[in-house]
């Protein structure tokens, strides 16, 4: 196991020199799990041609997936043990263990990747198929690792975000952050009001189609994030970013007059009608259907850029909203603008931030204990271009490379300890329009963030995290990634 090129790294590796395990065309996998037996086996079969069957008894198995107590150090290692695992790697088997299922199948996806990249290809490749011996003991950093996708500003299909969920799994991210609502559409099917699916998602960016989620649709993507342990966070921004659903219903507007569509990129023109007791009719009932709808913990409500809304309604809108989120079982989570707002118990406020000094609003939640979500713009914001070259992207808080997006702590890089529950990398996707645009911004940098929010600080260093990283380069490939290749990353 020397020499491993997995990512995120995990936190101990201890070789084996010497042995290896070859997986044989007859192979067994023995599972207390049918989910992460699955996920192995349908991962294995197409490049090795191998059937793989996956049994629940088997006296001498191949591979061993145990649901039970992994190695009690794990404790040590982690401060959310319950989602790690253990991995031992002998010359005829393979054992895999976790304590929850999301750790063992955090174990596989670990385990996948030990395996030759050829192991990703859709159809049958030259063996042999072998893993390098050794044991390896491995839990979170953190307990919310995500990615965010804004699928306002250009519409994607539910396609695109399961392709988009996969790959996060791989690399043990469990967050997927939707942007479902801002000036230019709405994206999520409501009941009570219609004419947001209808009017408000009728167009994107650039005058495009747009389109909107119906409940189906999100709910058959909640349900196949969900068995790769990720869950969907969906946001509804309030009280700007609501161009779409004002020009859907013109009661939503302080004048009553609904404005037309908007097709360009501007901030900060729209609000809702913060004094008409409508807004929160409307609100409460969007935030019952979305809450149905998703079964995580997490109910995130923007705040952010509120230019057209007085700093004396916005602190009015969110003293009446926050409660709402609350009442309906999940926790408030919204842009750090909120900090200044009413503080609901246990809130988690994202920080997007890229100055060296706290904002106001910032330094207001801080004081107050909210627990914070790192986002900070100059290292994680995946829209901005990694150099002046980049096709897309924007570069207001300056470029990301790879290794800007690798090379920080979030440990240290709020004053004042916060309580960090994590890391999740945004893309804004005003210039992103294509899955091809997506693949572009999103990698490599995701596999950056998800070391960052996955590894102990001191297990990683940009030095091993480069060659490392080079080692995925044909596994996208085969897997139909367009990454972009950053000179940086001596790709093989
Ligand atoms: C700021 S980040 C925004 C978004 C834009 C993004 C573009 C945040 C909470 N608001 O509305 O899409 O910049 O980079």
């Amino acid at each position: 196991m020397n020499g491993i090129a997995v990512v995120p790294v995990p936190a101990r590796v201890e070789p084996a020199p010497g042995v290896t395990f070859t997986l044989p065309p007859r192979a067994v996998i023995r599972s207390d799990s049918a989910a992460a037996g699955e996920a192995l086996a349908t991962a294995l079969r197409p490049a090795t041609g191998f059937a793989l069957p996956v049994v629940e008894r088997h006296t001498e198995p191949d591979i061993e997936l145990r649901l039970g107590e992994p190695d009690p150090a794990l404790a040590d290692i982690s401060e959310a043990p319950e989602s790690g695992y253990e991995i031992v790697v002998e010359s005829g088997r393979v054992v895999v263990r976790g304590r929850t299922e999301a750790g063992l199948f955090h174990g596989v996806q670990t385990l996948l990747q030990l395996f030759p990249s050829a192991v990703d290809s859709g159809t049958v490749q030259h063996g042999p198929w072998t893993v390098p011996g050794g044991r390896i003991l491995d839990a979170p950093r953190y307990a919310y690792r995500g990615a965010m996708l804004d699928v306002s500003r250009h519409f994607f299909g539910v396609d695109a975000l399961i392709r988009l969920v996969d790959e996060l799994s791989r690399y043990k991210l469990n967050v997927l952050h939707l942007h479902l609502s801002d000036d230019q559409g709405w994206r999520i099917a409501v009941d009570a009001w219609p004419r947001l699916a209808t009017v408000g998602g009728a167009t994107q960016v650039g005058g495009g189609a747009g389109g909107c989620y119906t409940k189906a649709e999100f709910a058959a993507l909640v349900a196949h994030a969900a068995a790769r342990h990720v869950t969907i966070v969906p946001e509804i921004d309030m009280p700007g970013h609501t161009n779409a659903a004002l020009s859907a219903y013109a009661q939503l507007n302080a004048d009553g007059v609904a404005p037309g569509a908007y097709t360009g990129v501007d901030v900060g023109f729209s609000t809702l009608a913060v004094d008409r007791e409508v807004t929160y009719d409307f609100v409460r009932d969007v935030l019952a259907e979305v809450t149905a709808l998703t079964p995580g913990p997490y109910l995130h409500i923007g705040g952010d850029e509120a230019k057209s809304t007085s700093t004396e309604d916005y602190l009015a809108f969110m003293g009446r909203v926050q409660p709402m989120v609350t009442a309906l079982g999940k926790t408030v989570v919204g842009w750090h603008q909120i900090g200044s707002a009413r503080r609901e118990p246990g809130r988690i406020v994202q920080y997007w931030g890229h100055e060296p000094e706290p904002d106001e609003d910032l330094r207001a939640a801080l004081a107050a204990g909210d627990r914070v979500l790192l986002s900070p713009a100059d290292r994680v914001y995946l829209d901005m271009k990694y150099d002046a070259g980049t096709r897309i992207g924007v570069d207001w808080a300056g470029h990301i490379t790879t290794r800007t997006a690798y090379d920080w702590d979030p440990g240290t890089l709020l004053p004042g300890r916060p309580d960090v529950i994590g890391v999740e990398a945004p893309l804004w996707t005003e210039t992103v329009a294509t899955v091809a645009d997506i693949d572009l911004l999103t990698f490599p940098r995701l596999a950056a963030v998800a070391e960052v929010a996955w590894s102990p600080q001191a297990a990683r260093d940009w030095t091993s995290f480069r060659s490392r990283l080079a080692a995925q380069g044909p596994r996208w490939t085969l897997r139909g990634i367009g990454f972009h290749p950053d000179p940086e990353i001596p790709w093989v």
